[in-house]
């Protein structure tokens, strides 16, 4: 197995639990590092696009709430690990999706919740496979962004509007 890249984001109850430290510290015994890491508050496009595939859950709409923050904090911490098997080493530490049937170990298993409204607040995210991978990397991040050019890039010419911080 070669090495790979991951998409993790500790999400909004992960950030307001104060579990940051925590889960970059479980997820860097495993071996893996850090290329990418930014604060990011989820626009609902950027939610819809990550989660496109439970658009047709009866769950979707709190979903969309729980990752934009309306719960907690709008904010997640977006971060990329590479490392050897790292898809698969991230997803065994941070357990699974369900928290009630996650390893009472894993991250999900200790700090998970079920919300009264049937809201899986798990705390963490996690690439499920590689192809996911590339597509949720390339979703939350520019190419510049990340500590190595992990995929093949094109430079374009757009007109584009910058934001500056206002002169007092
Ligand atoms: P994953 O996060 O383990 O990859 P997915 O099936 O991709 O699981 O679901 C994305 C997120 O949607 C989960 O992490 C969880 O927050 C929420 N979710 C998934 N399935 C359910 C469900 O059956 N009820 C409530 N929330 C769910
Ligand atoms: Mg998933």
């Amino acid at each position: 197995m070669s090495a790979q890249q991951t998409l993790v984001l500790i999400k909004p109850d992960g950030i307001v639990k104060s579990l940051t430290g925590n889960i970059i510290t479980e997820l860097s015994d495993t071996g893996i590092i850090i290329v990418g890491a930014k604060i990011v508050q989820v626009t609902r496009e950027l939610a819809e696009e990550h989660y496109h595939h439970l658009r047709e859950e009866k769950f979707f709409d709190e979903l969309i709430k729980y990752i934009m923050g309306e719960f907690h904090v709008k904010r997640v911490l977006a971060l990329v690990y590479h490392g050897e098997n790292a898809v698969d080493k991230v997803r065994k530490v941070i357990g699974a999706t369900n928290p009630e049937q996650s390893e009472p170990t894993s991250i999900r298993g200790k700090y998970g919740r079920i919300t009264s409204k049937g809201v899986f607040e798990n705390v963490v995210h996690a690439s499920e496979n590689k192809k996911e991978a590339e597509r949720e990397i390339k979703l939350w991040f520019r190419p510049e962004e990340l500590a190595n050019t992990i995929y093949p890039t094109e430079s374009k010419e757009v007109a584009k509007t910058e934001f500056f911080w206002k002169e007092k």
